[in-house]
C-alpha cells in the first residue's frame, strides 16, 4: 500500500504488489503524469527509440490468439508473400536505417522457432543487421535453450515474447499455450544473455485489476524487461476481437506512466496502436514514460502513421532520437 503519492521515488524495485500497483494506475490523472514525468526526466532524458518492424513470415500460425489476424483460426484478409530471404530482409533494414530507425525488429508467425534452413536464415539476418550498426530484434514464438544460446552467439540484441495479459484473463484469449510456457520462453532468452523484450494489450476485454496484475509480473522479473511494448488492440476483421471496444487514450496514457514508474530504465514502447491516438495523445505518452515508438508505414500485417508524420510530430515535441536522424531528414527531403 503506498503510504502517499511521494512514496513513489523512482527506486528500482522488483516487489511491487499488485494493491499498490492498483492505486498507482488508478490515481487522478494529473499526479500520475507529474510523477511519471519526474522518473522518466531522471533516468531516460527524453529521447525516443525509433524502431523499425518487419514481417518476415506472416500468417499460418497454429496458435489461437485471437487478436491475431495471422493465426489459422481468423479469417482475416492478409497480404500474403513467401517468406522472405536474407537478402531481402537485409535490403529492407537498410532502407529502415536510412530513414533513421535504430532497431530493426524481425517476426516470424511461428508457434515455435524450428531448426534447420528458417532458423539458419534468421540467423544470418541477425549477423546482417547488426553487421548494418542497428539493434537486432527477433520475434518468433517459442523456443529452446539451444537456439537461444545461437541467436546470442549471432549477436541478437533482444528477443521479443509478451505476456500480453494477466495470468488470470490470458485464458479467455489464447488456450493453445499457457502462460507458464511463456514464461519459461522468456527465462530461456534472459539466460542466454539476450536482452528481453515482454509487454502486453489493452483493449482485450480486461479490467483494471488485470492490467495491475500484467504489470506486476513484469515488474517483479529481476532485472526488469529491458523493453517493454505496451500496444493498444488493433482490432482486426476475421479476429476473434474483431467487435472489441476501442480503447480511450487515457487508458494509454495511465498504463504507459505507470510502467514507467515501475520500470523506471526500461524502454516502454507505445506500440501498436498509434493510428488511433491523436497527435496530442501520444504526446502526452511521451511526456508520460514512453522512450520508443514503432516507425514506418506498417506493423505486421496492419498500418502505422507514416514515417513523414512521426518525424513531424517527434520534431515538434521537441525530444532527441537516434543521432543520425537530422541527417537523414536532410537525405530524405533532398531525394
Ligand atoms: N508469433 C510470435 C509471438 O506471438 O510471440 C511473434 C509475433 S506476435 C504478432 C507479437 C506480438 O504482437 C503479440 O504477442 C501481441 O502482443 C502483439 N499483437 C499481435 N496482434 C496484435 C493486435 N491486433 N493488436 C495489438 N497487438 C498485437
Ligand atoms: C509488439 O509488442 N508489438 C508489435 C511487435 N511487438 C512485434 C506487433 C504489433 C502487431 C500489430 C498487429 C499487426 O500489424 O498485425
Ligand atoms: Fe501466432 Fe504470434 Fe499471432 Fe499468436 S500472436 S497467432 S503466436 S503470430
Amino acid at each position: 500500500m503506498i503510504k502517499s503519492y511521494s512514496d513513489i521515488s523512482g527506486e528500482i524495485r522488483f516487489d511491487w504488489q499488485r494493491e499498490e500497483i492498483s492505486e498507482i494506475l488508478n490515481m487522478p490523472l494529473i499526479d500520475l503524469m507529474w510523477k511519471s514525468q519526474i522518473i522518466h526526466r531522471k533516468f531516460n532524458a527524453y529521447r525516443v527509440q525509433l524502431a523499425s518492424l518487419y514481417s518476415v513470415k506472416t500468417g499460418g500460425c497454429q496458435e489461437d490468439c485471437s487478436y491475431c489476424s495471422q493465426s489459422i483460426y481468423s479469417s482475416s484478409e492478409i497480404k500474403s508473400h513467401p517468406q522472405y530471404e536474407v537478402k531481402e530482409v537485409l535490403e529492407r533494414a537498410q532502407i529502415a536505417k536510412k530513414e533513421g530507425a535504430e532497431r530493426f525488429c524481425m517476426g516470424w508467425a511461428w508457434r515455435e522457432i524450428r531448426d534447420g534452413k528458417s532458423f539458419n536464415s534468421m540467423l544470418e539476418m541477425v549477423k546482417g543487421v547488426r553487421k548494418l550498426g542497428m539493434e537486432a530484434c527477433v520475434t518468433a514464438g517459442m523456443l529452446t535453450e539451444e537456439q537461444a544460446s545461437r541467436l546470442a552467439e549471432a549477436g541478437l540484441t533482444a528477443y521479443n515474447h509478451n505476456l500480453d495479459t494477466s495470468p488470470e484473463h490470458y485464458k479467455n484469449i489464447i488456450t493453445t499455450r499457457t502462460y507458464q510456457d511463456r514464461l519459461d520462453t522468456i527465462k530461456r532468452v534472459r539466460d542466454a544473455g539476450i536482452n528481453v523484450c515482454c509487454g502486453g494489450i489493452i483493449g482485450l476485454g480486461e479490467t483494471n485489476g488485470d492490467r495491475a496484475s500484467l504489470l506486476e509480473v513484469l515488474s517483479n522479473m529481476n532485472p526488469h524487461p529491458e523493453s517493454v511494448p505496451i500496444n493498444s488492440l488493433v482490432a482486426i476483421e476475421g479476429t476473434g476481437l474483431e467487435d472489441n471496444q476501442e480503447i480511450d487514450s487515457i487508458e494509454m496514457i495511465r498504463m504507459i506512466a505507470t510502467a514507467r514508474i515501475l520500470m523506471p530504465k526500461s524502454k516502454i514502447r507505445l506500440s501498436a496502436g498509434r493510428e488511433k491516438l491523436s497527435k496530442e495523445a501520444q504526446i502526452l505518452c511521451f511526456q508520460c514514460g514512453a522512450n520508443s515508438i514503432f516507425y514506418g508505414d506498417e506493423l505486421l500485417t496492419t498500418s502505422n502513421p507514416s514515417f513523414q508524420s512521426d518525424r513531424k510530430l517527434l520534431k515538434e515535441v521537441g525530444v532527441s532520437f537516434n543521432k543520425d536522424f537530422e541527417n537523414c531528414i536532410k537525405t530524405l527531403s533532398s531525394l
